[in-house]
């Protein structure tokens, strides 16, 4: 399962083999292994520290129009089936698919070329504070469709007087040289099942797709009485939609989402009406010896965790997540601030001609296959990266132009580190900041946070809802020391009880995100040898073993 829910009843899935083969291309001799798949290949012990290219590859018997869909490969990928080249693609945490035409039915090899290592051609995954796994790290889908299938289906919940409208729009693309015409069913349930309540359904309606191209059918369902989608009680419901072709069913597709709306009201975020208070945990994807492949079972225990705080929010620090853990903030009211990938780059680096086109890459994969799910309450992009540039302002127009041309639905933010010189605050719905006071300088959190909202008073992001996106402090697990010093557990406990106090007590500000959940692993080149390669600010560390400070979050989140 590649969801947490149905997502057919009628299209076919071809199970591959969880086993895939494994060869290094840049060491002599060669690591030749298995490999399960999805896994990153610093799993292997041999290959903990690889840079560069491995070949992975399959054999599986199929046949007919089939979609392979890439849910995820660290970080370039070239695939190919049989001898034939598919297609490249770029960027760890992006979904691609390839459409399989008129296949034989016959045994096939379906090989991908995975290269983990930082080139000009890669302006996002540099050597960083975090780190680029390498392999396919997110599930593989093999699936058999029709000559007109649907790519995706996107619904748009608006809160109206007489009830709740759904407006929906179906992508649906015709792999054929000639124009085809389906006829379009959409059913709202409750239930990704086949003996779910309808709540609504249309009857279907005929639609012409040009041929060997794409075209998005629209509706809408109105005056719906179904309850809300809140954090405390996330209801959640399905849209249908069904393909037939001369009254034969030929595809379908179950999407999941919630009916919640998110507004900014002044300098206030409001959900459904009401205001929220964002109390919450930067999370990288990254666990222990699995890297950026987190089990399924340590999903679930990284959200059991961070809910036993009295959490209410995490953010995918700096790149879009898998959507099965996004799966699972929706059906336990987790609010997610979902970001496209970019993490800490110069003016220079956003100078690389590579770089708004992977931007812009990261954007539409992002919103494309994640824009349904409720939990996500803000998109967010280009974490401090040069924001107080006239060039670097340039890209943060273009690339939140982007998203908001893609969704109009959910405001938009970037978590800043440009503190007294940031000129693009007029440019986003929530002003977000990352500030490190009591760590990389001693400086009293209350003053130095009212300080710093003065000054955006001054700015584009004047009466703006302030959001701290980050506040921490590091600390090694198992390091204790009366003295307090940095680096200890105690001195990490002391920071963020200082950092939330004063971030929860200062009316102007809607919340906090602390940095972070839990340690995760970084490159060894990268920011003054972090200690153990790794950023020490979690709460808990890679084997998410609790440090003093997690029971300190835990009692003042409940209390403030
Ligand atoms: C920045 C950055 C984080 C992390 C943090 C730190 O705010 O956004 O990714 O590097 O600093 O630990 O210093």
């Amino acid at each position: 399962m590649e969801r947490m829910f149905q997502t057919h009843h009628i299209r076919k899935k071809i199970e591959l083999p969880l086993r895939w083969n494994l060869s290094t291309l840049n060491r002599t001799p060669a690591v030749e292994k298995y490999i399960p798949v999805p896994s990153c290949i610093e799993t292997i012990p041999e290959l903990n520290r690889y840079k560069g290219e491995v070949k992975i590859w399959t054999e599986k018997e199929f046949g007919g129009n089939l979609l392979l869909t890439f849910k995820g490969v660290g970080h370039t990928a070239d695939v190919s089936l049989d001898e034939r080249y598919l297609g490249n693609h770029y960027g760890a945490y992006g979904e691609f698919s390839f459409v399989l035409k008129d296949i034989n039915y016959d045994k096939h090899v379906i090989s991908v070329t995975a290269d983990n290592s930082f080139s000009e051609e890669s302006a996002l995954h540099v050597e960083n504070d975090y780190y680029s796994y390498g392999g396919i790290t997110r599930p593989v889908l093999l699936e058999q469709i029709g000559e007109v299938y649907i790519k995706w289906a996107h619904i748009t919940p608006v809160r109206e007087e007489e009830g709740w409208r759904a407006d929906i729009e179906v992508c649906l693309e015709n792999i054929t040289a000639q124009a085809k015409k389906v006829s379009v069913l959409l059913a709202l349930t409750d239930t990704d099942g086949e003996l779910g309540e309808t709540v609504k359904s249309l009857p279907p309606e005929e639609f012409l797709i040009p041929a060997g191209g794409t075209a998005v059918y629209t509706e809408q369902m109105k005056n719906l009485h179904v309850q809300p989608y809140e954090p405390e009680k996330p209801v959640l419901y399905y849209l249908r939609t069904v393909l037939y072709e001369n009254e034969v069913p030929t595809d379908d597709l179950t999407e999941r989402f919630g009916f919640r709306e998110i507004t900014i009201d002044k300098n206030r975020m409001l959900w459904n009406g009401k205001e929220v208070k964002i109390k919450g945990f930067n999370r990288h994807e990254d666990y222990a010896e699995f890297g950026s492949a987190v089990p399924l079972a340590a999903m679930q225990r990284d959200i059991e965790l961070i809910r036993e705080t009295g959490a209410n929010c995490i953010r995918t620090c700096h790149y879009p997540n898998e959507e099965r853990f996004l799966d699972m903030c929706d059906e336990q009211g987790i609010l997610v601030w979902e970001e496209a990938h970019a993490r800490g780059l110069s003016e220079e680096q956003m100078k690389n001609p590579r770089f708004l086109e992977q931007s812009a890459l990261s954007i539409d994969e992002m919103i494309t296959c994640h824009y349904n799910h409720p939990s996500i309450f803000v998109w967010g992009l280009l974490n401090e990266c040069a924001s107080h540039t006239e060039y670097g302002r340039s890209c943060y127009e273009k690339l939140i132009g982007q998203i908001r041309a893609l969704d109009g639905s959910r405001p938009v933010t970037f978590a800043s580190c440009r503190f007294d010189d940031d000129i693009c605050l007029d440019l986003v719905d929530i002003v977000s900041f990352n500030y490190y006071p009591k760590w990389y300088h001693d400086t009293p959190v209350g003053e130095y946070l009212k300080d710093r909202y003065d000054w955006i008073q001054t700015t584009g992001g004047a009466g703006k809802p302030l959001l701290v996106s980050e506040i921490g402090a590091g600390a090694i697990y198992g390091y204790r020391s009366e003295l307090k010093e940095q680096w200890s557990e105690e001195y990490q406990a002391q920071a963020l009880e200082e950092q939330i106090e004063a971030v929860l007590g200062f009316a102007p500000c809607m919340g906090v995100i602390l940095w972070q959940y839990a340690d995760c692993r970084v490159d060894e080149s990268w920011f003054q040898k972090r200690p153990k390669s790794q950023n020490n600010k979690g709460v808990v560390d890679i084997y998410r073993r609790k440090k003093l400070a997690y029971e300190k979050v835990k009692e003042l989140f409940h209390a403030l």
